[in-house]
């Protein structure tokens, strides 16, 4: 079918503190898991596209990790990351909490005062609050503080308001044929998803440090029309840690290969076969080097 000549396209960079809803919010326009979403902050590391097509417009969403004061060296990276994300965007969405305090981040405060391109402040998760005086009272009092191009409150998990956020960012593309073609929905390859499925689990299983201290990739990704066949490495930064993720007799990384291996097949739609073999790398997260071998650039 041809392009429409006032078919709009563009990016849409989604920002915002650890936890608010990022990923959530992606997943949701995008209507695939693209993103790994956990309870604990600073799921995301890499930032992830997802690409929205209609005949009228294509919106390509970047999710980032959330903003932080980086304390180690991926952390570094991952903010130069969120950085280089601001340079090619069209329209941001600044996402927030509706349970916390209206507080304006420094990044997103420097961002508001020299940045020309529209902001959207998303206030997400307004499910959690009591009634829609509520909702109106928290637009009113951000409102207040700053200057942006609209406010809109969403909850992303429910999807409500999300089809409304994305009618309204669409004036603000710019008119364009899209620039991927219809069928691809992520710049991510099928690896980085498996890779990141499993470091999901990994999220959702183990608490405290673990988490942060794994980083997952997938050295085998065989596929045939009846089985994928996956070998996944989990990298922890010392031994003991090693000792935790395996558990006694391996009970509990076999724990996170069978729900990895669910969500892989439910993900690819495809019987899957997962191998895991965890590994030491010391101090990989401190390590540029090995940060990069590891895809951060
Ligand atoms: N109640 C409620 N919870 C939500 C909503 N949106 C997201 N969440 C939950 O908030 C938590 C964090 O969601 P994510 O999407 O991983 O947040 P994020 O901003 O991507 O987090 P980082 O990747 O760590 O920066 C998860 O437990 C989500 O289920 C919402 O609209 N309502
Ligand atoms: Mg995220």
């Amino acid at each position: 079918m041809p392009v429409k000549n006032d078919h709009r396209a563009g990016f849409v960079t989604i920002i915002g503190k650890p936890n608010v809803g990022k990923s959530t919010l992606m997943n949701q326009l995008v209507g695939e898991r693209l993103s790994i979403i956990t309870p604990k902050a600073q799921t995301t590391r890499h930032s992830i596209c997802g690409i929205v097509n209609t005949d009228d417009f294509q919106i390509i969403f970047t999710d980032t990790p959330g903003i932080l004061t980086p304390a180690y060296t991926l952390q570094r990276v991952m903010m130069h990351m969120v950085e280089r994300e601001l340079i090619a965007t069209d329209v941001f969405l600044w996402m927030v909490d509706a349970t916390e305090e209206p507080v304006i981040p420094s990044v997103i405060q420097s961002l508001l005062a020299k940045n020309k391109k529209p902001i959207f402040l998303i206030i997400n998760k307004i499910d959690l609050l009591s009634n829609p005086d509520v909702v109106d009272a928290l637009v009113a009092q951000w409102q207040a503080q700053v200057s942006v191009t609209n406010i809109i409150p969403i909850a992303a998990l429910q999807g409500l308001q999300t089809h409304h956020l994305l009618q309204e960012i669409v004036p603000h593309l710019p008119q364009h044929p899209p620039y991927y073609p219809p069928d691809i929905i992520s710049d991510k390859s099928e690896r980085f998803l498996a890779a990141e499925i499993v470091r999901e689990k990994i999220f959702e299983h183990y608490h405290q440090e673990i988490p942060y201290a794994v980083e997952v990739t997938i050295d085998q990704f065989k596929e045939t029309i009846a089985l994928l066949r996956l070998s996944a490495t989990i990298y922890v930064e010392r031994k003991s840690q090693k000792a935790i993720v395996i558990g006694k007799n391996g009970a509990s990384l076999k724990q996170v290969g069978i729900a990895a291996r669910k969500a892989l097949e439910q993900f690819f739609c495809k019987q899957v076969f997962l191998e895991q073999h965890v590994k030491v790398l010391p101090d990989w997260r401190n390590q540029s080097n090995i940060l990069h071998r590891l895809g951060y650039e």
